[in-house]
């Protein structure tokens, strides 16, 4: 039976009518898999909650890997990671207008800070936030497609220096400018920082895609500070236009799934006393994308 899909508003497609009950047979999951790798993002709805649901259907799309933040893995479920402000936090805390909020991430790929990001992941909501807790997602390739031409041939060659980010605050580049509320239990390893090239190929099409990750970007190797600083900011601006931006309302049960290597997302976080619960897989990535570089580089 051939896959039954729709646009999703702006990009990606959601998937209709898949049956999640029965195992996926070959013609299926190739099909899904053809289908991730064209749209890049894709929404399955009523896939339910149960983390064997969400394993069964993450495996059609590649090997899982585990979360390098153990703090972050299901527990039982070591292949899968927990985002929930139930028990314990294990996140930080920012206030926004005053409202202490939980799980606000701003535009990031996931591991931009490393040289061997997950292929991507699979985001299922267990619990729904009552307020906020939407996740939204944007396409670097349709971005780089539609780029000033002056500008994508500047980027030739180009690398960024990217690091791990803990505190919002820090952030360089489209900092939301929350004021951070008390303290978090996590730890987190030490990740040295990385070079990666603004624009690469994608590593299953070909196309050209853009690394700008605002969370994790530091300059521009190479660059007096200023212009390569102004370089970024008319970057991020370019991919985070509208139109290249597609923003998921829950309903428990939903899985998105996302091309780590193509997509940036951002998740808007919800104020810390509403419940939200999330399971998510990743993808193991099969890429090295830049190198590991000294400090200050
Ligand atoms: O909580 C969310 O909606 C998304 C969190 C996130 O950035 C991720 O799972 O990679
Ligand atoms: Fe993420």
């Amino acid at each position: 039976m051939a896959l039954k899909t729709r646009p999703l508003p702006m990009i990606g497609q959601e998937v209709l009518d898949l049956d999640c009950d029965a195992p996926f047979d070959d013609a299926t999951a190739s099909g899904l898999r053809g289908l991730w790798r064209e749209a890049g993002l894709l929404l399955f709805r009523e896939v339910g909650t149960a983390p064997e649901r969400l394993r069964a259907l993450s495996a059609v799309f590649g090997e899982l890997e585990q979360h390098p933040i153990p703090d972050f893995r299901l527990p039982g479920h070591p292949d899968m990671i927990l985002l929930t402000n139930r028990g314990t936090l294990r996140g930080p805390v920012y206030a926004f207008d005053d409202v202490p909020t939980y799980g606000r991430i701003p535009w990031h790929t996931d591991l931009a800070f490393t040289t061997r990001p997950n292929a991507g992941a699979l985001l299922n909501m267990v619990e729904r936030a009552a307020i906020g807790g939407g996740t939204a997602w944007l396409d670097t390739q349709a971005a780089c497609a539609a780029l000033d031409p002056d500008l994508r041939s500047r980027l030739d060659g180009l690398e960024a220096r990217f690091e791990f980010c803990a505190d919002l605050g820090g952030m360089r580049f489209d900092n939301p400018g929350g004021v951070r509320v008390g303290e978090t239990r996590a730890t987190f390893p030490d990740f040295p920082p990385i070079a990666r090239p603004i624009v690469w190929q994608h590593p299953w099409t070909g196309h050209p895609i853009l690394n700008v990750c605002p969370l994790n970007i530091r300059a521009i190797i190479g660059l007096p500070q200023a212009e390569g600083d102004a370089l970024i900011t008319a970057l991020i601006a370019a991919v985070t236009d509208p139109r290249f931006v597609y923003r998921h309302d829950w309903a428990e049960g939903d899985v998105m799934l996302w091309d780590n290597y193509r997509m940036m997302h951002r998740a808007e976080g919800h104020p810390v006393d509403v419940p939200r619960v999330v399971h998510r897989t990743t993808l193991r990535g099969e890429t090295t994308v830049g190198r590991v570089i000294a400090p200050g580089a």
